[in-house]
């Protein structure tokens, strides 16, 4: 007596129970994909001034910033940045230019422009795709 007492109890619950749950998957979902759109905002952003790269790219592209800045590079592991003329840059040419910056595979270093100017590297293996510019001004 007291078994089906206590299951035809249950029984008006369970409905409830299937609606709390798909509730709470969906809740779960929506969070997931709004933490998704968060971090590819976070990739867009560039005014820390940080470099990183992403398949066979620099990230960003072109990095804007000031004089006086300093300018973070967070190299992967296949990956170089060697500053080169423009001339070079267009010629998809690693040479490197006199005095120029140099950060060698998988590097997490930094340089402070020193001039008002743009300033051009390219990954050296991964030429003529991956090259990008730093214009300071
Ligand atoms: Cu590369």
């Amino acid at each position: 007596m007291k078994i089906s007492d206590n299951y035809n109890d249950f029984k008006p619950l369970r409905p409830m129970k299937i609606l709390v749950y798909l509730t709470t998957v969906f809740f779960i979902a929506l969070s997931c994909s709004k933490e998704e759109v968060n971090s590819n905002e976070n990739n867009n952003n560039t005014s820390g001034n940080i470099i990183t790269t992403w398949a066979h790219t620099f990230q960003p592209a072109t990095l804007n910033c000031s004089l006086g800045d300093t300018v973070f590079f967070d190299l992967g592991g296949s990956h170089n940045a060697i500053e080169v003329s423009e001339a070079s840059y267009n010629a998809n040419d690693p040479t490197p230019i006199e005095n120029g910056f140099e950060f060698g595979y998988g590097a997490n270093s930094f340089f402070v422009p020193q001039e008002a100017k743009t300033y051009y590297y390219v990954c050296v293996p991964h030429l003529p795709e991956m090259k990008a510019q730093i214009i300071v001004e």
